[in-house]
């Protein structure tokens, strides 16, 4: 028979020996932080020094979207994080590829082949999905090095720089490297023949055809909104706000077909109102995901900074946001998202430690305070 002293002893030294998270509380937000996986320059151990920090999100980088993982490449990512404390329970992202996306002859097969990374996915544990569906670009700034009167770095967006890009010959921050001059031409010729109607179809088309995999692994997809939330050179963008996601939400119906709540994407358009919208979807049972962080708006058009994320700093109520995330049933998986580059960092832009970390630290506060104010 286990004493008391025993009893004690056993819960100090089982949860330190595995590295255990103790103080998680089981309806609270899941606390987690991108990780770029084993060559990462962030190591784990600070990872798991962040307060809180219950699950890293990461992918498996060394496929082209459209081929099959390979299950080792999971487990290892699965290993390592557990071997220092922490969950691998968020992927960012399987992508979804240009094909599936523009509905060329190979989609089947490559949602065959997105389908069975998903299966992989479920096998080793992992209960969310972020994905997008945005045409060639997942995201887009004018500039990544911003310079901030508080001597940070950060990616910006300036609707004057951007229109003075020449689609005919692109150069885009962050983009030169992904695609050929000739390829980005003939993806963007192709996109220019499809309607928002019909990509809005091929959305459909996708989740229809994943909806089994979802439901025997019980893993939730969480769609990121377009980054910025409006069309750029014509291409059809179908996931920018409220009525997109009405949209979205009752073709597919399915529960496990859900949102990623990122604040900075929806927020950079003023015509979204992302405190109501936290609310609305949070209600309605459809976010799994949320990426936190603040924007400025910098000009009547629709310029804006990334700032860090205190409310204070720009212009979305981020306390509001969080209060109403937690009062309408939330308790998914939040991450800080793009830091701005402080203290002499100067790695990957958006996705240094010590904005994010400060990030952590801030969402937690807010996290706490709503919880303790819950209505
Ligand atoms: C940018 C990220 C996006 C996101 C994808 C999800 O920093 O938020 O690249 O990972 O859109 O598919």
């Amino acid at each position: 028979m286990q004493t008391f002293s025993n009893k004690i002893a056993i819960a100090i030294v089982i949860p330190f020996i595995y590295n255990i998270p103790v103080h998680r509380r089981k309806d609270f937000m899941k606390l987690s932080f991108r990780w770029y996986g084993l060559t990462d320059s962030i190591p784990l151990t600070y990872i798991r020094q962040i307060p809180n920090m219950y699950s890293v999100v990461t992918s498996v980088y060394d496929k082209k979207p459209g081929e099959v993982w390979d299950k080792e490449s999971l487990l290892a990512l699965k290993e390592a994080s557990e071997k220092h404390g922490l969950k691998m329970e968020v992927i960012e992202s399987i992508p979804v590829s240009e094909d599936i996306k523009m509905a060329s002859p190979k989609r089947d097969e490559h949602i065959d082949a997105f389908r069975k990374n998903l299966a992989l996915c479920g096998e080793v544990g992992v209960k969310c999905v972020c994905y997008n569906f945005m045409p060639v670009f997942d995201w887009l700034r004018t500039n990544m090095h911003h310079k901030n009167k508080d001597y940070s770095e950060s990616l910006s967006y300036s609707a004057d720089d951007f229109a003075k890009v020449d689609p005919h010959n692109l150069h885009l921050p962050g983009w030169d490297e992904s695609y050929s001059p000739d390829e980005l031409q003939s993806l963007l010729k192709i996109y220019q023949g499809i309607s928002h109607e019909e990509y809005f179809n091929n959305l459909v088309y996708f989740l229809k055809a994943i909806q089994d995999v979802l439901d025997q692994y019980d893993i939730n997809m969480a769609i990121h909104p377009d980054d910025p939330p409006w069309d750029i050179f014509s291409l059809p963008r179908i996931v920018s706000n409220e009525k997109d996601l009405d949209k979205m939400f009752e073709a597919v119906p399915n529960k496990h077909n859900g949102l990623t709540l990122c604040t900075g994407s929806f927020g950079a358009s003023k015509k979204n109102d992302v405190p109501h919208m936290a609310m609305k979807y949070a209600k309605e049972g459809r976010i799994y995901f949320a990426h936190l962080r603040n924007v400025l708006y910098t000009d009547d058009k629709d310029s804006f900074v990334e700032v860090g994320h205190y409310s204070g700093s720009g212009s979305l109520d981020m306390y509001k946001i969080v209060e109403n995330l937690v009062n309408n049933g939330f308790d998914g998986y939040v991450r800080p998202d793009h830091g701005r580059n402080i203290f002499g960092e100067s790695d990957k832009p958006g996705y240094g430690l010590y904005d994010r970390a400060l990030g952590c630290a801030y969402i937690n506060g807010l996290f706490e305070a709503a919880e303790k104010n819950r209505k």
